[in-house]
């Protein structure tokens, strides 16, 4: 029998937010990357996601060299603290050339910035040594459907993918879907399409998915079904976990908070498929909940990764023999309830 995976957890630095939303400012005071970065080390993990300007802030501002240099230097500061990249992800919805789309806008000049400047994120994901560029496609969809053609903004899409594959013949792209939010309707909604234009890429082996528990939900799917099809290609690359309670603006809330049998299979699917096996980590993409006093402020990412193990334990003792029995029955109506028992303990 295989040895047990020995599971690596990861977060973002956006993951220690400061409590703003549409509708009022930060509950809590901004915190410096440093402080992140250790709180990081004292929480066990072992790994840090990295938009572009989370790694060199103000990079807009900054020639490339001075923006690679700021990324040696990050590297060593990342080594100091036992730590290492996870992933960089170009951040393509803040700038003004983004208002309208990055590698979908209608217009060539802005699809050029959006293009060039994914290319210095996966400069900057070379310093600090990872092989992984992530794309969550923000506003890669439209407001209303008559602004767009659809039909091209796929082809742009894989233009975009194309050049950055060409741009460097190591890079993995994973592309991270969300069926809505900022956009009505995004063009890459779920892993299926993801997929589906990997394909279309000039080297679909390189071109993979990111599952994020609260856009699977989002767009109507179960996530652990979402990372069986994803393993089913070998295509998961990357995890966002967290969850979200049903059809909501994106929630981001603690792993399990919603629907502790939902992140139950979550966990059942990961192990049964062998992830982390090729050093795939355990991202939380999680946010405190606005209330949050600074004295408890990494309780959400504790408790994530608590849960996950709690449910990895109840994943590995789920009773298979009898679960196998009740299937074999079509006794479904006692199979819910085994899973129920299982769930609640004795
Ligand atoms: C947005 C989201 C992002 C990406 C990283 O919903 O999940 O934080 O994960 O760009
Ligand atoms: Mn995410």
């Amino acid at each position: 029998m295989a040895k047990p995976t020995v599971y690596r957890f990861c977060a973002g630095p956006w993951n220690f937010s400061e409590g703003q939303d549409p509708y009022g400012p930060p509950t809590r005071p901004p915190q410096s990357f440093d402080w992140k970065l250790s709180a990081l080390r004292e929480l066990g993990f072992e790994a840090m996601m990295f938009h572009d300007d989370d790694a060199v802030p103000d990079i807009d501002s900054k020639s490339r060299a001075q923006v690679l240099k700021e990324a040696k230097e990050l590297r060593k500061r990342l080594k100091g603290e036992g730590l290492v990249a996870e992933m960089v992800a170009p951040r393509l919805w803040f700038a003004p050339q983004t208002v309208d789309g990055a590698y979908t806008n209608n217009d060539p000049k802005l699809r050029r910035y959006a293009i060039d400047r994914s290319k210095q994120a996966i400069d900057i994901a070379h310093e600090l040594d990872t092989d992984l560029l992530v794309l969550w496609l923000a506003r890669e969809g439209s407001y209303i459907r008559e602004s767009k053609d659809a039909g091209r903004c796929v082809d742009y899409l894989v233009t975009a993918c194309n050049a950055l594959l060409a741009h460097d013949p190591k890079i993995r792209l994973a592309i991270e879907p969300k069926p809505n939010e900022p956009m009505d309707v995004a063009y890459l909604p779920t892993i299926g399409h993801t997929l589906a234009l990997a394909q279309l890429t000039r080297d679909p082996k390189r071109v993979g998915t990111l599952i994020e528990s609260a856009h699977a939900i989002l767009a109507g799917l179960d996530p652990a079904d979402e990372i069986d099809f994803a393993m089913a290609f070998g295509k998961l690359w990357s995890l966002h976990l967290n969850d979200q309670n049903g059809l909501k603006f994106d929630q981001d809330k603690p792993f399990g908070s919603a629907n502790l049998r939902v992140a139950f299979n979550q966990v059942r699917a990961l192990e049964r498929n062998g992830y982390g096996r090729r050093g795939e980590y355990i991202c939380f993409d999680v946010h405190p909940f606005r209330t949050t006093r600074p004295e408890h402020w990494l309780k959400h990412l504790d408790n994530s990764r608590k849960t996950f193990l709690r449910l990895l334990d109840k994943a590995r003792t789920y009773p298979e023999a009898q679960a196998a029995a009740l299937i074999t029955d079509r006794n479904y109506q006692d199979l819910d309830q085994l899973v129920l028992e299982h769930l609640l303990g004795k």
